[in-house]
């Protein structure tokens, strides 16, 4: 019988890589290193493929960007076979999709789906990463890939007594795969970020009584779901080519092109012609179509927030709770902007009410509703759409240790250092797709997703061409990376405003203060100065 040192030997043979997580970003990465000819194992938390349309059952979760500009497009076949049914697809759709994409690729062969990982760490010698997973599985590779997600690792609010509450209660990230009925019921939401900005209109609709707990108001925009016809799919089907393109030479890798004004330059009137324009469009237009100062200049920001504002005091009836919804400490634009469909007038039911956490606090949970400072609510569930221990909270709960057994989590306990958000000193052959510090943080997903994917993949292929094993970034790589992130973020007015996007989450100690996690350069810069390193052979990695 094989002793276990020896059957890991024979498994770390068996694998080229692993990939760690069966998301959009996972499947593709699997497709890609089989048309390299390298074996790959993918480790998979969930019971399926799908990643966060796997786990974001809740009701109302839909795509932000127009399906058609979201799935991926590198088959044809694939583009050709698959009908998009509504402009924004809901979640049981976009895991479909997935699903589809995995039958017709045969992804699952080489996936092992309820493994957790819980460790990773790099064996110098053998120049392997031994892999670890919750329940015992243990499997050794040359290279190791996270494709684990920005948005992955839900957060519970700090609040006493959160685990007296008697009635259900769950995150939205963990919501149930039954269906869960509202009717009649007492329900909480606590939050009003884009998950629960979602979620909101569909709970209004049966809930006996809908209580809605908002600490912070965001500046939310309508989506203008509808759906797709057949000609106008067929139409879709024949512009695919035109489609990536212009997404790809946007700064998210949205179909929503700048608009080349200034908003400071133009008269009121423009001003207000473009902003009702695109706020009657669907989708994320008026986050990224706007004026090209709106997001970096505070007046230009000012007077768009004061658009946004009078949409809210007209549809919310009684304007006291419309000031209530209206943001105040920070500007249109500089947290990730919920999209919405009836998620104001839900203010006008007489089933819901809003408590403002500014007002009353939440002073704790207890064994049949919500105690604030101006007294208890009882309820039948409470729903969590608290959101993410975001970019690097999923790292963080890996322990990744690198050459001579350093841990990832100290080395970015200041914050997280990369090179193109792709790698890391000191862990060869570990590569990060969605990073921090990566485009794909600020980014209609699956477009950067194909950008890193296809470029590890090249580097991999260029590594096996040249009879090389291992792949390390310098220090001096990382730290004119990090220079670069931050030159360039800073411009942006979100770098100023606490959210997941600065990486603040009160409740998690010690993410009060504001880190760079992103990458605000944009999809095209990113991608130049990653084709940059390529043209260089490889500039700033050791190659081995
Ligand atoms: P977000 O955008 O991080 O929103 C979380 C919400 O939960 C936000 O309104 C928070 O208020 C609120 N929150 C968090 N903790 C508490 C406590 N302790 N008490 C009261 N309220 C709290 O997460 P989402 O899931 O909505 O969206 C995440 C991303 O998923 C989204 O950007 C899309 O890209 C998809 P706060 O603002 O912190 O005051």
């Amino acid at each position: 019988m094989a002793s276990e040192d020896e059957a890991i030997d024979e498994a770390c043979n068996s694998y080229d890589a692993v990939i760690i997580g069966a998301g959009v970003s996972g499947m593709y990465q699997l497709h890609r290193l089989r048309e390299l000819g390298m074996t790959a194992l993918v480790l998979e938390a969930g019971t399926g493929v799908g990643g966060t349309w796997y786990w974001n059952r809740y009701p109302g979760a839909r795509f932000d960007s127009e399906s058609y500009t979201y799935g991926y497009s590198w088959s044809s076949e694939l583009l050709a076979e698959w009908d998009w049914k509504e402009r924004f697809s809901p979640q049981p759709e976009n895991l479909r999709y997935l699903e589809f994409v995995a039958d017709k690729f045969d992804l699952r062969r080489d996936m092992r789906f309820d493994s957790r990982v819980t460790a990773a760490a790099y064996d110098e010698e053998q120049n392997c990463w031994n892999v670890e997973t919750e329940d015992g599985f243990r499997v050794r590779a040359t290279f190791l890939i996270t494709a684990i997600g920005a948005l992955s690792v839900p957060v519970l609010p700090k609040i006493d007594g959160i685990d007296d509450f008697r009635g259900p209660s769950f995150h939205t990230s963990h919501w149930p795969k039954e269906e869960v009925d509202f009717t009649g019921r007492r329900i909480a939401v606590i939050g009003t970020g884009a998950t629960a900005v979602q979620l909101i209109p569909e709970v209004a609709k049966t809930a006996g009584h809908l209580t809605i707990f908002q600490r912070t108001p965001n500046w939310c925009a309508p989506l203008h779901n509808g759906p797709i016809e057949r000609a106008e799919m067929d139409d879709i089907k024949t512009r695919y080519e035109e489609i990536f393109e212009t997404c790809n030479s946007t700064f998210a890798g949205f179909e929503h092109v700048p608009d080349r004004r200034k908003a400071l330059e133009v008269s009121h009137e423009d001003r207000w012609a473009l902003w009702e324009k695109l706020w009657a469009e669907p989708g994320f237009g008026i986050w990224m179509a706007n004026f090209r100062d709106v997001l970096v200049n505070e007046e230009a920001n000012a007077l768009m927030s004061e658009f946004a504002a009078s949409k809210i005091r007209e549809r919310v009836h009684d304007q006291a709770i419309a000031e209530k919804l209206i943001p105040t400490n920070h500007g249109f634009g500089t947290r990730r902007v919920p999209m919405e469909t009836n998620y104001y007038e839900v203010y006008n039911q007489d089933n819901v009410e809003l408590v403002d956490l500014r007002e009353t606090p939440i002073e704790a949970v207890t064994e049949t509703g919500i105690r604030t400072s101006d007294g208890e609510r009882p309820f039948d569930l409470i729903i969590y759409a608290t959101g993410f221990d975001a970019v690097t909270g999923a790292f963080e709960r890996i322990d990744i240790r690198g050459v001579d057994g350093v841990e990832l989590r100290n080395v970015w306990a200041d914050g997280p250092r990369t090179y193109l958000g792709l790698q890391i000193a000191g862990f060869p052959n570990l590569f990060t797709l969605v990073g921090p510090n990566n485009a794909a943080t600020f980014c209609n997903m699956p477009r950067c997703i194909e950008q890193n994917v296809d470029w590890v993949t090249d580097l991999l292929g260029h590594l096996r061409e040249n009879g090389l094993t291992r792949a390390e970034p310098t220090e001096q790589a990382m730290d004119d990376w990090g220079e670069h992130v931050v030159t360039s973020g800073e411009r942006m007015l979100f770098t100023k405003v606490n959210s997941w996007f600065t990486g603040v989450n009160t409740n998690i100690e010690g993410h009060e203060q504001r880190r760079f996690l992103l990458y605000a350069a944009g999809l095209p810069t990113y991608r130049e100065k990653a084709d940059e390193v390529v043209a260089n052979r490889y500039h700033g990695f050791a190659l081995s």
